[in-house]
């Protein structure tokens, strides 16, 4: 199996334009769209992803759930709510964690070689970057580890400033 640097990639841009197995939405409880990138992945799916969205009746924080990607060059959307930032001492952490755990789980077991998350919680919810950040690289590189799928991890960042930080989690990753 390559190298771990090798199995995570940090991507620029969109993330409703990558053709990868799955792209990951930072949905809400109720899973039938809001703003974001849960508005954008929502509008390039059209409108046979709400559609199926409103059969699975919501997730809880922290859960996530698979739904087919439509109209997006994505094959599958993973659908995970984070948690909305209350200060840090509401379990934010390990439900930030659980997002990427799970939907690393259900990725696993749709036997996906490649997804790409953006970066959850961080936008409307407030989720602190630079934590937000460390818990994602954190979880990524763990799963990677003990897993042969998905063989390839995507950051899809917005912008420039999120990208860096995720350069930095893991390239520390590397030296750990
Ligand atoms: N591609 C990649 N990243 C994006 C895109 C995009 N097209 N659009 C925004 N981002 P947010 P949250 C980045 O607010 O904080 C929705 O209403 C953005 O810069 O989309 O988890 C849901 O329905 C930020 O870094 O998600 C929920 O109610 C990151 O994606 C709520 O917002 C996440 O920002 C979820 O809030």
């Amino acid at each position: 199996m390559s190298a771990l640097g090798d199995r995570i990639r940090i991507h620029i841009g969109d993330i409703t334009k990558l053709a990868v197995d799955a792209i990951v939405n930072a949905a809400n409880s109720s899973l039938l769209g809001g703003g974001g990138v849960d508005g954008a992945i929502h509008r390039a799916a059209g409108p046979e992803l709400v559609a199926e969205c409103r059969t699975l009746n919501g997730r809880r924080t922290g859960d996530a759930k698979l739904t087919k990607g439509y109209r997006l060059p994505a094959r599958y959307v993973i659908h995970t709510v984070g948690p909305v930032w209350h200060g840090g001492g509401k379990g934010e952490a390990e439900l930030l964690a659980s997002c990427y755990r799970r939907s690393l789980e259900i990725a696993h077991d749709q036997d996906c070689r490649t997804i790409a998350f953006p970066a959850i919680s961080t936008g409307i919810y407030r989720f602190p970057k630079d934590e937000a950040t460390e818990i994602a690289v954190a979880i990524v590189s763990d799963f990677l580890r003990q897993n042969k799928m998905p063989e390839v991890v995507t950051f899809c960042c917005f912008d420039e400033a999120t990208a860096e930080l995720y350069r930095r989690a893991v390239a520390a990753i590397g030296e750990s």
